[in-house]
């Protein structure tokens, strides 16, 4: 039987299990023969919790091998994947559960107790799976059942438009909005940036990504897999162990942060970076600055490329020829950009700014139980809306300019300033409020409330409340008091004037 994604994924590693696919810093090495005897007994174990075809499988775990196991389990047994930033609340866990109805959800061990009647709630099975190498309760449910389980599970069929994950995105209204994207979304994807950035079974990929989002879970890991390349699997982005680990790769996948923290860093310079054969940026703007610093200290052009949940990966800096800083490069084999007026939707001429539309294998289905919301983010002719601002230069190359949506993308991960603005409006004394993102030298843009108040409140009464119900990255760095917000003269808050005049913040 064929599973589109799961063969499309697996082909290299399948046919030589010996190979290694991730090693981790202490040195333990997963083999693609580990990979796949680990991801069928985690297959089996979904299915006999009764996961059938179609099912979600929802995942709030800490970064692990394991995890990456049980996505491609998940595939493996004909379900959606659907991971959730570790960062989220349970009031946010609450609401992904409501929306996407998962048969089963894996949480990690210590979370279990206040997790259980969320997940109860929503009718979805509750599985923990702990941290690797940890034993007893602390290794979790799912890994003890599989230890009994199968190691022979025989991927289910599944064709290209079938669904592969859900990932939630937050939407410019406050709800977030479930990006459902099929098996050949992102078999199509990984496929083309192998080609794109040359990745073969040479290559080493350090890892220091999140694995919930696109970037480290598609973008990183899809394309290694199809190049039956390996992963150095590190648990978050920190300097001493990248530098430490650095040596052994040969390309390295990160957003702007990372690179702007490199850069503040001594050990970060032409010998250390020598050997390597690619460094990519991505998910947040890559200042032409950082482009400059780093090919100025290590000799190393930066390739930015472009995408976004709903789309995966749209345009790339190519791989051979000039990396241009500034911009996002040229679109990928198989996917159409246009940039077309705000208005009236027809394309504007090179080097004029309009909405970037894209479409392509790469498009997303749709989002999960919104109908009204995919048919308004579409065209007739299947283009997908972005809402970023772009233009095309003279040579082609794509440029963003700025977001026609309200979105702050701090250190890479998006906050939609909706989402906290009606958490902190709903609070005593608080007549409204504008939340905005400024120029922050370690997270790209920083995310800052300012709130018109009835009477003296302090920033901390403003901060405190929103501690249960947001996750860390979306909670202001900083609440600002005014007497009034600007508007336009069709009421509309000039957000734009707010971040004028805050943009030294955090300067
Ligand atoms: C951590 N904090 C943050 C962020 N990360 N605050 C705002 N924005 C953030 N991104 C908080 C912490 O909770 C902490 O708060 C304080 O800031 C300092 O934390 P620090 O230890 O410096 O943070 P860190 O753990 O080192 O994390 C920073 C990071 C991380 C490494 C940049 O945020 C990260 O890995 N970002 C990558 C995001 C990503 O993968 N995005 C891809 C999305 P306190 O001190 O008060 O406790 S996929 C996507 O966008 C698409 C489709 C695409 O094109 O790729
Ligand atoms: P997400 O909601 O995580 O899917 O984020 C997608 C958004 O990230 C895009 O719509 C862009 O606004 C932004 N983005 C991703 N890559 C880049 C890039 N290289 N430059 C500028 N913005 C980017």
């Amino acid at each position: 039987m064929t599973n589109h994604l799961f063969h499309g994924l697996m082909q290299k590693g399948l046919a030589a299990p010996e190979r290694p696919f991730a090693v981790l810093p202490d040195g333990a090495v997963t083999s693609y023969g580990d990979l796949d005897a680990r991801s069928a007994r985690f297959a089996a174990v979904l299915k006999e919790a009764g996961v059938v075809p179609g099912d979600r499988v929802a995942v709030q775990v800490d970064k692990s091998i394991e995890a990456l196991e049980l996505y491609l389990a998940t595939v493996r047994a004909g379900a959606a994947f659907l991971p959730l930033n570790t960062g989220y609340t349970p009031a946010e866990i609450d609401y992904f559960l409501t929306d996407a109805t998962p048969r089963v959800f894996v949480c990690d061990p210590k979370a279990e107790a206040t997790l259980a009647p969320i997940a109860e709630k929503a009718g979805a099975v509750l599985m923990t799976l702990g941290k690797a190498g940890s034993s007893g309760e602390a290794a979790g449910t799912l890994r003890a059942r599989a230890e009994a389980a199968d190691a022979d599970f025989e991927p289910v069929d599944r064709g290209p438009d079938d669904l592969a994950a859900i990932l939630y995105t937050s939407g410019t209204t406050g709800r977030s909005k479930g990006a459902m994207l099929s098996h050949a979304n992102l078999l199509s994807n990984a496929q083309v940036l192998r080609e794109t950035w040359a990745f073969t079974e040479d290559d080493v990929l350090l890892h220091a990504l999140p694995i919930f989002h696109t970037h480290g879970l598609f973008v990183a890991t899809n394309t290694t897999l199809v190049a039956g390349g390996s992963l150095i699997f590190l648990a978050k982005f920190d300097l001493d162990t990248v530098f430490a680990e650095l040596p052994k790769a040969t390309s390295m996948m990160g957003v702007p942060t990372f690179y702007t923290r490199m850069l503040t860093d001594d050990r970060l310079n032409r010998e250390a970076t020598a050997h390597m054969r690619l460094f990519t940026s991505g998910s947040a703007p890559l200042l032409a600055d950082t482009h400059v610093a780093f090919e100025q200290r290590t000799g190393q052009r930066i390739l930015e490329r472009y995408g976004m949940t709903e789309t995966n990966m749209n345009t790339s800096n190519p791989y051979d020829g000039e990396r241009r800083a500034g911009t996002v490069g040229f679109p990928l084999e198989g996917t159409e950009l246009r940039i077309v007026g705000k208005e009236d939707g027809k394309s504007v001429a090179d080097g004029e700014i309009g909405v970037i539309e894209v479409r392509g294998p790469n498009v997303f289905q749709g989002y999960w139980n919104m109908p009204e919301k995919t048919a308004a983010e579409f065209r007739e002719d299947g283009f997908f809306i972005t809402g970023d601002l772009g233009m095309i230069d003279a040579d082609g190359y794509v440029v963003i300019v700025g977001r026609d949506k309200d979105l702050v993308i701090s250190g890479g991960y998006n906050v939609y300033p909706k989402e906290i603005e009606q958490i902190i409006d709903e609070l005593p004394g608080v007549v409204e409020s504008a939340v905005i993102g400024v120029p922050h030298p370690d997270f790209g843009e920083g995310v800052v409330g300012v709130v018109v108040a009835k009477e003296k409140l302090e920033e901390a009464a403003i901060l405190a409340p929103l501690h249960d119900q947001l996750a860390k990255y979306k909670q202001p760095k900083r609440i600002l008091f005014v007497d009034e917000l600007p508007r336009n003269t069709m009421g509309k808050v000039q957000k734009n004037l707010l971040r004028d005049a805050y943009s030294d913040l955090f300067s």
